[in-house]
């Protein structure tokens, strides 16, 4: 059978469809990867017409987060007006709402993916798209009644799936009307891959220990329960191995929630194989109060070069009471100062835009951060209320939010508070200045506004671009040719997180495609 998996996100870093595609690789189906990136038309491209019709395929997939929605919404609807293949949406968004999603797609899959996927073209080969299928994961329409299957246990053998590729030779991307082979067009695949495609964006686990009210996590513990599932070393070293061969990649970026959920025993060989076999700088996450030393030296040793550190909010009542998040403080600045000795570069994570957060406690988030041991670079993220989440359901009910807020309000884009302004200059200016700025607003003066106003353009245009590239370059132990190489590789990433906060241009036209859909196809937004 025939599977084209299609993905509307902005960048090619695609973990779950390449996961799928594998797995029914390895079961003999013939599978082809499409990036329409973000495309949200009226009209269904003649390229990606041509494309469907020279491959034909059997199954559609379409996998999606939240703030793919619509875009997914509308390209199912012009797939529908073209051709009669079925189409199974997957996701983070469909895990979280299977039921809404049906009205638009022929299947939802409200969970793992890969052997659902599997079993329904199996069932679409064997019986056919009139009988319902009984898949776990798997839910359907017939005759207008939903056929809800049961939700499969989570895979507990990680190893038994097959690993996702960097670059698969069967991954095509839409770019300005015309669809190419990534494998054949490696440039372009860099431009649409986040880094540059310098590095292979990987998990070695499955799940999060923690439960925090505005994360996704949170929901799909409930489906999932409270478990986090890992990989073992040779399979993660097997397909590191892999990846290797490609001359672009320059790092390996772990995106595990925590990497810092393997126990020792698990991480002292990871280090042992990696220096070994792989011995590439990489990123991984941690949760401050999962720091432990021990780990973090031995990563270290092995080539760890940035960590990414969720820190959210400087005031405990927020983490606590609103996030649901147990960490004090304390245990932040604890972690900050461990991960301040091993000389890797820090990364931490700020959630701004709480309607829940007073300003006393904004305020008491700036002069948290300033106390942190420096060099490290923070970002800002808008509070996304996304579906399915306690955080979300309580804004709700509250009214500080309408239900579908996420759809409309890209995260990369942070109000432009003097607030959030002053936090986002806090890692790069003195203490006495940042306590000097850091005034409530009865207090503030026409001084204070105009010397944040004038700082921020200049501190995100030279001093934090400077300490990106120090604290880079320090981690890769001052070899000039991989930093060069890095920044070079990151340039667009890193100068965009600069000028336009995190994920670039692209995204932030979000918002603007938004109102155009809105303007130009209104029954998109009609139920
Ligand atoms: C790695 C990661 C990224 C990476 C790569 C994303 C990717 N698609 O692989 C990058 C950095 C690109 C990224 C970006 C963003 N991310 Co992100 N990301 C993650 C993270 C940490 C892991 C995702 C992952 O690889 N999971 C492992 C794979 C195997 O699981 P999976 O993707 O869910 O896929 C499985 C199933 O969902 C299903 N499935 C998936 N697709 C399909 C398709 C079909 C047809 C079928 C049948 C099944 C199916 O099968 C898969 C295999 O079992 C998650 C947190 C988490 N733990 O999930 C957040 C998460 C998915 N991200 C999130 C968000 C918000 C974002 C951003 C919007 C944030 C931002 N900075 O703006 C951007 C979106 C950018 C954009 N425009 O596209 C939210 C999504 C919430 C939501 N309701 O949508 C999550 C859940 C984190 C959170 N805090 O809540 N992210």
């Amino acid at each position: 059978m025939r599977l084209l998996l299609i993905s509307l996100q902005s960048n090619a870093y695609i973990t779950g469809l390449k996961y799928i595609a594998a797995n029914a690789r390895a079961h003999g189906h013939n599978v082809r990867l499409l990036l329409l990136p973000g495309y949200l038309e009226n009209k269904l491209s003649p390229a990606i017409e041509d494309f469907i019709l020279d491959y034909s395929p059997d199954l559609i997939g379409v996998g999606l987060m939240s703030i793919e929605f619509y875009p997914a919404k509308n390209l199912t609807r012009l797939l529908k007006e073209k051709f009669n293949i079925p189409v199974i949406w997957g996701g983070v968004h469909v895990i979280l709402n299977p039921e809404e999603c049906l009205k638009y797609a022929d299947y939802t899959c409200c969970a793992d993916g890969e052997r659902a996927v599997v079993s329904l073209l199996e069932h679409l080969r064997t019986k056919g798209r009139d009988i319902a299928p009984e898949i776990p994961n798997v839910w359907t329409r017939i005759n207008g009644q939903i056929s809800k299957q049961p939700i499969a246990l989570p895979e507990k053998d990680l190893d038994s799936l097959p690993f996702q590729e960097y670059l698969p030779d069967y991954f095509y991307g839409f770019h300005k009307e015309g669809i190419y082979n990534f494998a054949q067009n490696q440039r372009l695949f860099r431009k649409y891959a986040l880094y540059g495609g310098t590095c292979h964006m990987m998990l070695t686990t499955r799940g999060c220990p923690f439960k925090c009210a505005y994360c996704g996590n949170s929901a799909f513990m409930s489906i999932y329960g409270k478990n986090v599932r890992e990989r073992s070393v040779a399979n993660v070293i097997a397909e590191l191995k892999e990846v290797k061969k490609n001359p672009y990649v320059l790092y390996i970026n772990i995106q595990d929630d925590c990497f810092f959920a393997h126990n020792r025993e698990w991480i002292k060989e990871f280090c042992r194989e990696y220096k070994k076999h792989i011995n590439l700088p990489f990123l991984v996450r941690v949760i401050p109060t999962m720091m432990d030393r021990e780990k973090l030296f031995m990563l270290r040793g092995a080539g760890l070069s940035w960590i990414v550190m969720g820190i959210q909010s400087g005031s405990d009542r927020v983490n606590f009471e609103v996030y649901n998040r147990k960490i004090r403080f304390t245990s932040v600045e604890k972690a900050a100062g461990i991960i301040a000795e091993t000389s890797a570069a820090p990364f931490y994570e700020l959630i701004v835009d709480n309607p829940y957060e007073t300003e006393d406690e904004k305020r008491e988030t700036i002069t948290a951060v300033s106390q942190l041991k420096r060099p490290y670079t923070a970002s800002l993220a808008h509070l996304t209320f996304f579906p399915g989440t306690p955080l979300a359901e309580r804004a709700v009910k509250d009214n500080i939010v309408s239900p579908d807020a996420y759809l409309y309000r890209y995260i990369v884009k942070i109000d432009k508070t003097y607030l959030n302004k002053l936090l986002d200059i806090t890692p790069y200016i003195p203490k006495t200045l940042v306590k000097f700025l850091n005034k409530p607003e009865a207090s503030r003066r026409i001084t204070h506004q105009v010397l944040l106003n004038s700082l921020v353009p200049v501190i995100k245009r030279t001093i934090e671009p400077a300490v990106y590239f120090f604290i880079t370059t320090r981690a890769l132990d001052y070899n000039i040719s991989w930093t060069i190489r890095t920044v070079r590789g990151g340039w667009r990433s890193a100068i965009s997180r600069v000028i336009f906060n995190f994920l670039g241009k692209g995204d932030l036209k979000y918002d603007q495609k938004m109102e155009w859909a809105r303007k130009n196809m209104p029954a998109l937004f009609e139920n």
